[in-house]
Order: C-alpha cells, then sequence, then structure tokens
C-alpha cells in the first residue's frame, strides 16, 4: 500500500501529508471503512453469497463485453438488438451522443482497466495488444472533448496504470513498454488546440484529424460548453503530465478550472450548467449537481486528493456549502437558480445526480448521501431503473435508461463507509434487474422506457467501464482483486489513476498555486475529516436510522408544486399563494390575485413568477398528456424469450392495450404487404399479427383489411428506410377521419429499424411469436421453458373477427421475408397518405419530455412534505442565510429576470442530458 500523499490529514487541523490508501477502496475521504463494526441491522451477507453474486457479475460482463468483441469490435459500441457494431456515419445520427464516437474502438479502450479489476488479466493483455494494433486516434471525426478526456484518456491513462502494475508484479505484460501512455500522450495534443479560447474554457468539440481551426475541421464555430465538459479535465490531463514530465496538460486543466471558479456567482457561490467560453457569460443559470455540472464539483475534490493541492479542498467545500444550502432539500436534489437560490428552477431531478452521495461518502458527509440514495432507490424498485429523470413527487418525466452506473457507484461507496449489509441487497436488486430487464441475447440493451420495459439498440460504453467495475468491487473481499485497489482514485468514468502521481512532476502545482484564497474565511472549510467513530458512534443501525423515515417516501408521496417547502414556510399565517393548477379565470378572487402579482410587493413578484413558471409547465404537461404512452412489442419464443422488447406507437382506434390485456400472437406478412386492400393470403394472418408496411393508404384502411382476414392484432411498419425510435419521435397512429369503432383489434407502429428486427427474426426462425401490451411482460427464467400459448385474448380470436371478401383488383406485393433483405416498396408513399397524429416541434425526438408520464402515483398522501417543512423549519432557524430570501429585492429586478427565467426554463425543457 503506498503512502502517497500531499493533501490534508485525518483528525489534523494542520497540512500534513496524509495516507490516501482509502480513497478508491471506499471513497470515502478520510473514512475508515466501517465494514467490521457492522453488528446488526439487515442481515449479513454470507462469504459464499457475496461470491455468488461476484461470480454473477463477471457471467454479466463476458455476456457484454464478449457480444462487443465478437460482433462488434473494432467499431466503437454494440448495438445489442441488432447485434452489430455501432459505426458512425453509418447509423442515423443520434446527435450530440454521438460525438462520443471517434472511430477509436471506444468501448475496448474504456473497458480495459475493468479487465484488470475483474481478474481477467490474460483477457487484458490481449486487449492491449488489440488497442495498440488496431486503434487510430487520427479519424476524421469531430468529437466531444470531455467524452474524449475521460473515456478514451482516461481509459488509456487507467490502462497503463495497471499495465505497469502488473509488469512490476512480474507476471503478465512483461512485453510493455509505456505504449498506452504513448497513445495517451498522442490523445492529449490533439485534445489542446480546444483551449485556445482566450477564457482557457475548451471549445466542446474537435476534429481529431484537423483540430478545431482548419477549413476541414467541421468545428470551431461552438461559443458554449457546460461546466461539467470545461472543469472535468484535470485528473486525466493531470495524471498524463505528471506520468510524461509533460506540464502543459495539467497546465490547461487548471487555467479551465480557475476560470470557472473565477466566474462562479460570488453571492450564491454556485455554478449555472452551460458557460460562453468567449466571454465566460452564464448561458444557463441554473444550478444543480446532475447533467451539465455534476463532475466539475466531483473533480474539485478528487483533485485535491489527487493532487494534494488545498486550493482544490477550499474550492470544493465553499460549492459543497451552497450546495448544501440552497440544492439539497433532502432527500431530493433540485436545481435552483445562481442569482435566486432560493427558487426552484426544475421541478425534476435528472439520473446523473446519482452519483452524488458517492461524492458525498469521499466527503465524509454520511447522512444526507444516505438519504438521497435511499430515495433513488425507491425509484428505482418502482421503475426497475433510475429513469433519466423523474419529478419532485417521483413520477417519470423522461422514461430512457441508458444503463448509467452512478446509483452503483453511490451503493459502493456507501457500503464501504457504512458496512450496512442493505447496500450489498440493493447491488443484488441492480444485478436482477439487469439480467430480467435489459440483458438480451447479443449484450445489454438500455432501456428506452421504463414503464413499458422497452429497449433500445445502444449499450454505451461507460456500461463496460463503470458499471461491473462497482457491482463487482462491491462484492469482492480484498484477495479477490489482484492488487490494492486502495492505492488508486477513481476518475468520473472509474478509471483508476495511482495515488503516487500526487508525489511526481509537482512542479505544475508549484508554480501555478494561487494565493486568492487569502480573502476567504478559513473556518468555512472542514480542515478535519470525520471518521467512522464519530459518524457511527457505536450504533451498527446508524445507516438504517436515517433510511428508516424514508421508507415510503417515493410510494406514498403525494404530487408537489415547484414551490419549495422552505419558502412556503416563511409565510406563516398568511394566505396560501395561488398555485397554476388550482387557478380558475372564472374566479374573482383569483382574478384579483393575479393583478396583484408583479405589483405589490417582491413577495407577489415571486408569487407571479412561480405562476408563470408553473402556467409553463402545466400546460406542456397537459399536451403531452394528451398523448398516448408508448407501447411495446416483445418478442417472446425462442431463442428471445422477451428479451427483446421493442417500441411501438400507439393507434387512436383498435384495442386499446392500457385498458385490455396485451395480445399475443405469431406473426405473419400480409399480402399485399401494404396491407391496402383485402389480404391474398388470410390463410397465413388468420389467428396472427399481421405485419404491414407503412404507405400508400392510411393506418385505419389497413387495419380493417387485417381484421377482416382474421389478424389479432397488427404492426405496421415504417417504409421510411433506417428509421428509428432513437432518432425519431414516436406518434400515435390516427384515424381515417371517419367513425373507427369497428377496428376492434390492437394496432402498434414500429420504425424501420425496430420492425427490421421482427423481419429478420422470421426469416431466421420462421416462427415468431409476439406480446403487443402497453407495459413489457416481467421475463422470468420460466418463460423459456413456457409452452408457446395461443393468443391469451380469446376475445379477438380470429372466428369472432367478420370477414369481408371485397374482391380488390390490386396488384400483389411480395411479403417481406420472400423479398431481398432491406426490401423497398416499388413507389414510396406520399407523406400525407398515413396521417400520423400531428405532433408539435416542440416535442420532437431530443425532448425529454415526449414520455411524461400520465399516471398519478398510487398510495395515500404521507407527511412528507410536512416532514420537509419541519426540516426546513428548522434549517431556517439555523441557517444564516436565510435572510437572503427575505431581503426586499426591487421588483424591477425580479421583473427584468421575469423573461431570462423563462427563456433558461424553456431552455431546460429542450435540453438533451
Ligand atoms: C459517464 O460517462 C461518466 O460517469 C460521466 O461523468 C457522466 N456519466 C456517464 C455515465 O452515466
Amino acid at each position: 500500500m503506498s503512502e502517497a500523499g500531499g493533501g490534508r490529514g485525518c483528525g489534523s487541523s494542520v497540512p500534513q501529508r496524509a495516507p490516501w490508501s482509502l480513497v478508491a477502496a471506499t471513497a470515502a475521504f478520510c473514512l475508515v471503512s466501517a465494514t467490521s463494526v457492522w453488528t446488526a441491522g439487515a442481515a449479513p451477507m454470507s462469504r459464499e453469497e457475496r461470491q455468488k453474486l461476484g461470480n454473477q457479475v463477471l457471467e454479466m460482463f463476458d455476456h457484454a463485453y464478449g457480444n462487443y468483441m465478437e460482433h462488434a469490435y473494432p467499431a466503437d459500441e454494440l448495438m445489442p438488438l441488432t447485434c452489430r457494431g455501432r459505426v458512425r456515419g453509418q447509423e442515423p445520427s443520434r446527435g450530440d451522443v454521438d460525438d462520443a464516437l471517434g472511430k477509436f474502438s471506444l468501448t475496448l479502450i474504456d473497458s480495459l482497466d475493468t479487465l484488470v479489476v475483474l481478474n481477467k488479466t490474460k483477457e487484458f493483455e490481449d486487449a492491449v495488444r488489440k488497442v495498440l494494433r488496431d486503434v487510430n486516434l487520427d479519424n476524421d471525426v469531430v468529437v466531444s472533448v470531455f467524452e474524449t478526456n475521460i473515456r478514451v484518456l482516461g481509459g488509456l491513462l487507467g490502462g497503463h496504470s495497471l499495465a505497469i502494475m502488473l509488469k512490476e508484479k512480474g507476471e503478465y505484460m512483461q512485453w510493455y513498454n509505456d505504449e498506452l501512455l504513448q497513445m495517451a500522450k498522442q490523445l492529449g495534443y490533439k485534445l489542446l488546440p480546444a483551449f485556445n479560447t482566450t477564457s482557457g474554457l475548451p471549445y466542446p468539440r474537435i476534429n481529431l484529424k484537423f483540430g478545431i481551426r482548419k477549413p476541414e475541421a467541421r468545428t470551431g464555430t461552438e461559443t458554449d460548453t457546460c461546466t461539467a465538459c470545461a472543469g472535468t479535465l484535470i485528473l486525466e490531463f493531470a495524471a498524463l503530465s505528471r506520468f510524461t514530465g509533460a506540464t502543459i496538460f495539467e497546465e490547461y486543466a487548471r487555467k479551465a478550472l480557475d476560470f470557472l471558479w473565477e466566474k462562479r456567482q460570488r453571492s450564491s457561490n454556485l455554478v449555472g450548467v452551460t458557460i460562453n467560453i468567449h466571454t465566460g457569460d452564464w448561458v444557463r443559470k441554473d444550478s444543480g449537481v446532475g447533467a451539465g455540472i455534476d463532475s466539475y464539483y466531483e473533480y474539485l475534490l478528487k483533485a485535491y486528493v489527487l493532487l494534494g493541492d488545498d486550493s482544490f479542498l477550499e474550492r470544493f467545500n465553499t460549492h459543497y456549502d451552497a450546495i448544501m444550502r440552497y440544492i439539497s432539500q433532502p432527500p431530493l436534489l433540485l436545481d435552483v437558480h445562481i442569482h435566486k437560490p432560493m427558487l426552484n428552477a426544475r421541478t425534476w431531478m435528472d439520473a446523473l445526480l446519482a452519483f452524488f452521495p458517492g461524492l458525498q461518502v469521499l466527503k465524509g458527509d454520511i447522512r444526507p448521501a444516505i438519504e438521497t440514495h435511499e430515495m433513488l432507490y425507491q425509484v428505482i424498485k418502482k421503475h426497475n431503473f433510475l429513469p433519466e429523470a423523474f419529478t419532485t413527487d417521483f413520477r417519470v418525466h423522461w422514461a430512457q435508461h441508458p444503463l448509467r452506473p452512478e446509483f452503483a457507484e453511490s451503493t459502493y461507496f456507501l457500503y464501504k463507509a457504512t458496512g450496512d449489509p442493505y447496500y450489498l441487497e440493493v447491488g443484488k436488486t441492480l444485478i436482477e434487474n439487469l439480467n430480467k430487464y435489459a440483458r438480451v441475447p447479443c449484450g445489454f440493451a438500455a432501456m428506452k422506457d421504463v414503464r413499458t420495459g422497452s429497449h433500445e439498440d445502444r449499450m454505451d460504453s461507460f456500461f463496460l467501464a463503470e458499471m461491473f467495475k462497482y457491482l463487482y468491487l462491491l462484492f469482492a473481499d480484498k484477495e479477490d482483486i489482484i492488487f490494492d485497489i486502495e492505492d488508486y482514485i477513481f476518475t468520473t468514468e472509474a478509471h483508476l489513476l495511482p495515488l503516487w502521481l500526487s508525489t511526481t512532476n509537482q512542479s505544475i502545482s508549484k508554480k501555478n498555486t494561487t494565493s486568492e484564497y487569502t480573502e476567504l474565511d478559513d473556518s468555512n472549510f472542514d480542515w478535519t475529516c470525520p471518521n467512522t467513530q464519530i459518524l457511527f458512534p457505536n450504533d451498527p443501525l446508524y445507516a438504517q436510522s436515517i433510511r428508516e423515515p424514508l421508507k415510503n417516501v417515493v410510494d406514498k408521496s403525494c404530487p408537489r408544486g415547484i414551490i419549495r417547502v422552505r419558502e412556503e414556510s416563511f409565510r406563516s399565517g398568511a394566505k396560501p399563494p395561488l398555485r397554476a393548477r388550482d387557478f380558475m379565470a372564472t374566479n374573482p378572487e383569483h382574478l384579483e390575485i393575479l393583478k396583484k402579482m408583479g405589483a405589490a410587493s417582491s413577495i407577489d413578484a415571486e408569487d407571479g413568477l412561480r405562476f408563470m413558471q408553473e402556467m409553463i409547465e402545466l400546460s406542456s404537461q397537459q399536451q403531452k398528456e394528451q398523448q398516448l404512452p408508448p407501447r411495446a412489442v416483445q418478442i417472446v419464443s425462442h431463442p428471445f424469450f422477451g428479451r427483446v422488447v421493442l417500441t411501438a406507437g400507439p393507434a387512436q382506434f383498435g384495442l386499446d392495450l392500457s385498458k385490455h390485456k396485451e395480445t399475443r400472437g405469431f406473426v405473419a406478412s400480409s399480402k399485399p404487404y401494404n396491407g391496402c386492400s383485402e389480404l391474398t393470403n388470410p390463410e397465413a394472418v388468420m389467428g396472427k399479427i399481421a405485419l404491414i408496411q407503412r404507405g400508400q393508404c392510411m393506418f385505419a384502411e389497413k387495419a380493417r383489411n387485417i381484421q377482416n382476414a382474421g389478424a389479432i392484432g397488427g404492426i405496421v411498419i415504417d417504409d421510411n428506410e433506417g428509421s428509428s425510435s432513437d432518432t425519431a419521435p414516436l406518434f400515435q397512429m390516427a384515424g381515417d377521419g371517419k367513425d373507427t369503432d369497428d377496428i376492434k383489434i390492437p394496432m402498434l407502429f414500429l420504425f424501420s429499424k425496430e420492425g427490421s428486427i421482427i423481419l429478420d427474426a422470421i426469416r431466421e426462425y420462421e416462427e415468431v411469436e409476439v406480446l403487443l401490451s402497453d407495459k413489457a411482460k416481467d421475463r422470468d427464467p420460466e418463460m423459456e421453458n413456457e409452452e408457446q400459448p395461443s393468443s391469451e385474448n380469446d376475445s379477438q380470436s380470429a372466428e369472432q373477427i367478420t370477414s369481408s371478401s371485397q374482391e380488390v383488383d390490386l396488384v400483389d406485393q411480395e411479403s417481406p421475408e420472400e423479398s431481398s433483405l432491406n426490401s423497398q416498396p416499388e413507389s414510396l408513399s406520399p407523406a400525407d397518405m398515413d396521417n400520423a397524429a400531428s405532433v408539435s416541434p416542440s416535442e420532437q425526438i431530443s425532448n425529454p419530455m415526449e414520455n411524461h408520464e400520465t399516471t398519478s402515483l398510487d398510495g395515500e398522501c404521507t407527511d412528507f412534505d410536512n416532514q420537509l417543512q419541519e426540516q426546513s423549519e428548522t434549517e431556517e432557524d439555523s441557517n444564516p442565510n436565510v435572510s437572503w430570501d427575505k431581503k426586499v429585492q426591487p421588483i424591477d429586478s425580479i421583473l427584468a429576470d421575469w423573461n431570462e427565467d423563462i427563456e433558461a426554463f424553456e431552455m431546460m425543457e429542450k435540453d438533451e442530458l
């Protein structure tokens, strides 16, 4: 165990060299692992069971990595539904998400150090050879500087760190001669032109071959970047400098951090989500700990740990104090405005903030970490995964889940800090859910919609870099890992950097240590560190006692408005402010209140502002609620056994699957394939779910034709080749303007990519059975042994459906399985033939609100709001800063901010996480 140091030490009020050996394993800055003190609470998990779960994680990793290597490599990522590689330019663009892909075998590089952690040393050696042999870092591709840094530079450095560790051990990697480090350096130099701005903040994107400025670069015109994008470089860049002696990398990353610190909002000490890289103005002035900011905070604290530079801890502590004052509303973490930090900026939280409890463990602030983690776990128990965004009353706001690792990360750190076996049970649930809902024959697929259980053809590289590492380490004993993990720090992508770097090539930190902090009061900073003896004073039930009051927080919560409870409590005795949801234009009292808003006092003006925000939210929510949520097509026959779930659009006619039992049946293509005339193969579709191609007539007409032929359901497949629910907004199939009550069968719509998964399955397996539903049926091992039942929907049986026998003289079309792969219709349908129910432009593809959950939660209301209120009142008493909110703010300034706030709010709504 190395004694790397340079920062502040536990239990000391003066700087000293500290053993940072606990950082990686417990990530608990100054925390002693409490594993050994645990004696009661959740039942302890036996070594045998932990080993079993560890082995399960290894098997899952093999499934993900093996399929990537077999079917996708050297592509950047695996597409687990279509079982092939995702090559940029060959797939429809997914926008910003694709900027992580640089044609540099991303998943392989991101997986390197995971292989060593999981004891796959031989595979690691092979993987390193492949990287050195195959990876080209000079592609003409525009990539994200942030993603390339954390995943590729971090991956190469993590690989190098463990390669030299293995070489030193004397068995593996004896041939290794710093080749990964040379690649990392080459990549580092490629990223440097991005920093060529007056502010020193990097451009968000760079062309790997042409940099920023050259005409061929196709980038360099951006003006904004996110705070995390500019503030998450120091660990990798400093490691690169210290490994190589080339100081320029650490200098550049420090300069960007210095600039962000300078630009913090001085009265709140918060930073916004996006910043202008030329002027340094905040572009988005909302502030939280999730998307857009998250790893900026993480890197301040970890930079202190790795580099031993006090200025980073001072900055972190200043921000942390502000976060706990304004953003933390335990167990929630809610975004606020940097200028008006008592005003919430959103009514929802994003999944990325799930890393924060882990960071709080590193900081040593365990109580709020336990509370937020518990709240997140309950959301997961409700939806199987953490949706990308969820509301303060725990409804799904954005239903995707790309297999993010942040919650597993926090679970691991909390277990290390508390030793509470409860966290092992949490990890077990994560493993079960991944296998049950995300595992597909060719890897693990991201969830397109946690409510329906449908998949996206996507397995991000961070799933291998982070998820398996944290899950494996959660169940591992020290002897299960071939090196001492406590000698390393985790980057934000869970790459491992050795702590001995803190004492190597330190010239840069010495040169650049700023002296501006003399203005700050030292008493703001925690120079001493908590330890487990204080945190858990002989009380092994400590963590449980914190979780207990929160145990029903999700199930029994009532919808809340966006007003923060703290604010309401300031006005005890006063009439509660008018809320948008209660407003009635016919109520004279309401009109009177409205008139007053913005006219009398700052409080009234703030009520007015809030009212406007609520109105915008409410109307956008109501718009969404008028749309039907997506449906699921689940392939249940061999060899899929329910593992592949496709996102489908509903129809405004026919059987409503949300009200009825699902429909199950074998599929058959209709002839003609467009379904626009009487079918010529009724015997083939009778009692089955008919596949029909979009185009050439109305959806309702197709439905009638297949119903008349005896089909029990229909799936319309888009004729626009390459379309996918990953890149196009789902819509409802509208009727034909006539009465559609005669259509009794369920109809669903699949984009071409999802449709081709079924068509390919028919070609390969002939008999393909699917389930049409509003939510995928749970998969369990028995499903694989189940007999193939006939349609569960007897009332929909073919015999009961009246058949018409109109003779229509139309040319028969080839069915897709007879035609060649990717056969195209003879002529493309006029766009206006199929009448998709209109979708407003603001609800196009990338709009997260598209998936807004419309159902309210079951369960009675608890006194959760009261709990929060009580807590807030206590905080008010002890919080010197509450006076901020009480200050009379000039009404003009509030009104001047009004437009800005509404604009920011609208941007947030559009923003992709
Ligand atoms: C990872 O790439 C990193 O953890 C990053 O900091 C943000 N989150 C993704 C995975 O969700």
